[in-house]
């Protein structure tokens, strides 16, 4: 080979490889979620998870000499806005994976995007089954899921609460109105009352008519499959119009944001989580520790240690098959890795095997811990 052709060639290696301009190799991970909008709490979070990941990784030289760099998009928890990251994401050679999305209405279209292109993702939050049913083998997630999640909100609220009249209330989206549908499917099952099955608009702000209407039903309980931002605007309202039921949801509403939108009202409220606390977990304590050195003042939301263990996770991968992206997804889903949350491994569908779920209920306006079966 002629020396032009040599340098040409070695220049091409190096663009390829990610190489900034001064000859560093540079490997970058996307995350995205929403980082502004209605579940913005969340996504803040996810990301506080994110660069505590990052920052971990590059101090233990994971991938030797090259620099681990993070690359974060706002998907505002628009599918449409999702979709046209995930092209850009896929354009990006450097990207060796994504870390998202959050909504499960963003990671479903998504994914079909990094598919095309066998760009590996892993959900820290996106608890919808189908995003795994699609078949795709490049599609991982690191949390539980509704069809679980539902049902045993249904076994607690008749086991446990010993309540068999309820009333449901979804927010039309591939999450909430899955999760509801989990939760009335275990509730007819088991011989319960759903007294009415309602969708509402996400960014509605009035609920009264809804609630007066299911306040002449008697429901001893009102699920709610959504997030914290409608979620608390009803729980309020409801107490309002002296519906003086508890409101249940799931992981969407988990955020003390809850009770600041609710106030008073929001006091004895449930909400199930995927997983179990991290707080319980012992080797969660460097974690929590630092994160509350690091960002003081800043209350941990859901995902925040779930997405500091997809990061971690991607990058051990990363590093296992010696930066070889043509093994990546094989490496993942191969994975035996311990972190923050326990032990993930994914099953032939690319979900974790960790599947228990745990309830915390609102005390002196924060969510508290309750139990986990
Ligand atoms: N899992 C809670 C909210 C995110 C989602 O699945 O849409």
């Amino acid at each position: 080979m002629k020396l032009a052709g040599i340098i040409v060639s070695v220049g091409l290696l190096l663009a390829l490889a990610g190489c900034g301009g001064t000859g560093e190799q540079v490997v970058k991970v996307a995350l995205v979620c929403p980082l502004t909008g209605d579940i913005a709490a969340h996504g803040q979070g996810m990301k506080r998870g994110f660069e505590m990941a990052i920052e971990d990784a590059n101090a233990a030289h994971k991938l030797g000499a090259a620099k681990i760099e993070a690359a974060i998009f706002d998907d505002r928890g628009d599918p449409k806005e999702a979709v046209t990251i995930a092209n850009q994401i896929i354009s990006d050679r450097a990207i060796i994976g994504v870390i998202g999305h959050l909504n499960s209405g963003c990671s479903i279209p998504a994914s079909r995007i990094y598919e095309k292109r066998n760009v590996p993702m892993i959900t820290p939050a996106s608890t919808n089954p189908k995003l795994t049913m699609q078949g795709y083998k490049n599609v991982f997630r690191v949390c539980g899921t509704d069809d679980v999640q539902g049902s045993w909100a249904g076994n607690y609220v008749l086991d446990t609460l010993k309540y068999n009249q309820v009333v449901v209330v979804h927010d039309k989206t591939p999450y909430g109105q899955g999760l509801a549908e989990e939760f009335q499917k275990q509730i007819v099952a088991r011989g319960g009352i759903v007294t009415s099955f309602n969708g509402i608009d996400q960014g509605e702000k009035d609920f009264k008519a809804l609630l007066t209407r299911i306040k002449t039903e008697n429901p001893q309980v009102l699920f709610f499959g959504g997030l914290y931002a409608e979620a608390g605007l009803i729980t309020k309202q409801m107490k309002e119009l002296g519906l003086a039921v508890p409101l249940m949801g799931g992981d969407g509403m988990f955020s003390n944001e809850f009770a600041r939108i609710a106030g008073p009202a929001s006091e004895g409220d449930f909400a199930t989580m995927v997983g179990l606390p991290p707080s319980k977990l012992p080797q969660a304590a460097d974690f929590l520790a630092r994160y509350a050195a690091k960002y003081p003042g800043q209350d941990m939301q859901p995902y925040d240690p779930y997405t500091y263990d997809a990061a971690t996770l991607l990058l051990d991968a990363y590093a296992k098959v010696n930066q070889n992206r043509d093994s990546l997804i094989a490496a993942i889903a191969g994975t035996t890795y311990d972190g923050i949350l326990g032990r993930t491994t994914f099953d032939e569908r690319g979900d974790t095997r960790n599947k228990q779920i745990s309830i915390y209920h609102i005390k002196d306006g924060r969510f508290a811990y309750y139990e986990h079966k």
